[in-house]
């Protein structure tokens, strides 16, 4: 019998599992070094972790690992149904509130090592928590691609942690009845990129696709500004004009509490992560993507904050700064414990090593 020990968070509905022990050795190398030896040579424990029997398509998992440098707190190597990603903004702030539910870390800022560099992430006092992200960019603007059944479809390549292709201009709706026809759009926009060869600039798979409601197109309607300025100044005036419920009261089942708060967005999202589940989360690395797109329009300005809503209207709020041509973005939100168990895997189990398409 294995045993692997897990706790289980979710951050805005997007559902982190962070492995903290039970997984085989992976050296001390570097975060990317040990994704690539874990994905090579252990990848039946991914997949024993994350399929199902004991797993499903929309969890993410975390490795917990000891990380290089000793003033960082931690390494973390995010996986997921299909295989691996760079970053994820949501699972670092799962895994910063498990670490500090299992008495690892207080209040205050924690250096954490991923395979795509270091973030820094802060604990705060009202247990939100901010991550710091590695250097975000926009790489190429307004690309034209074919997908079949849709037609021609335009939109930006950018870089927060894992790959982008955000869509503003999608004619889809954002809501959280619509996701089985969002999920087709995106996994053929997905597919279509892979098809034609379409990538980020380092060659990576651009395996995230995003699309965008932003202000009164969100309830339904089109925006219509005429220059980057207006448009800037139109999104000053209009900022906050998406109202969602406030899923992170302290009140107990706030979310479905008639006394819920109600915050507003700027815009609210649709992600589809590799492996085809949608994010419940407004994707922490997906909103340093659109801020790296908003910082090159000259739409947000450095510390501005940009209010994400996800499409089942959970929240982020996300700013940045420059670094040289690129943007450091910092995605604030927060997180709840959902589990602590261990996972078991028996020997007689046919389906220990999880189900397999
Ligand atoms: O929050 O960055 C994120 C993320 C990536 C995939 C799922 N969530």
């Amino acid at each position: 019998m294995k045993r692997i020990e897990v706790i289980d968070s979710h951050t805005g509905g997007e559902p982190t599992r962070l492995v903290v022990s039970g997984f085989p050795d992976l050296g001390k190398g570097s975060m990317a070094e040990r994704k690539q030896l874990l994905a090579s040579e252990h990848d039946a424990w991914r997949a024993a972790c994350i399929l199902e029997p004991r797993g499903n398509d929309v969890l993410v998992g975390a490795l917990l690992c000891e990380p290089v440098d000793p003033s960082a707190c931690a390494g973390v190597i995010f996986f997921n149904n299909t295989g691996y990603l760079g970053m994820c903004g949501h699972g670092t702030i799962g895994l910063v509130v498990s670490l500090a539910h299992m008495g690892r870390i207080g209040a205050g800022v924690h250096k954490i090592e991923t395979p795509v560099g270091t973030v820094e992430a802060t604990l705060h006092e009202d247990r939100s928590v901010s991550v710091r992200n590695v250097p975000s960019y926009r790489y190429r603007q307004a690309v034209e691609l074919q997908v079949p059944g849709y037609g021609s479809v335009q939109g930006d390549i950018a870089w927060g942690g894992n790959w982008f292709f955000l869509i503003a201009d999608h004619g889809q709706r954002i809501a959280g009845d619509n996701v089985e026809a969002l999920t087709a759009y995106t996994y053929a926009v997905q597919k279509a990129l892979e098809d034609q060869g379409v990538r980020g600039e380092d060659g990576g798979l651009i395996d995230h696709i995003e699309l965008f409601a932003e202000d009164e197109q969100a309830e339904g309607s089109q925006p219509s500004v005429a220059s980057d300025e207006e448009a800037r100044r139109e999104l000053a005036k209009k900022r906050s004009l998406l109202a969602v419920n406030e899923h992170f009261s302290p009140v107990p089942n706030a979310a479905s509490s008639s006394a819920a708060a109600s915050l507003r967005a700027d815009s609210r999202n649709f992600v589809l992560c590799p492996g085809k589940a949608y994010d419940r989360s407004p994707c922490g690395t997906g909103t340093s993507a659109k801020l790296a797109c908003l910082a090159a329009d000259g739409k947000l300005q450095p510390g501005e904050i940009w209010r994400q809503a996800s499409v089942i209207g959970s929240l982020f709020d996300g700013s940045f700064e420059w670094q040289g041509d690129k943007v450091i973005p910092t995605i604030r939100g927060r997180a709840n414990i959902s589990a602590e168990a261990t996972l078991l895997l028996e020997q007689d189990d046919p389906f220990a090593w999880g189900i397999r398409p």
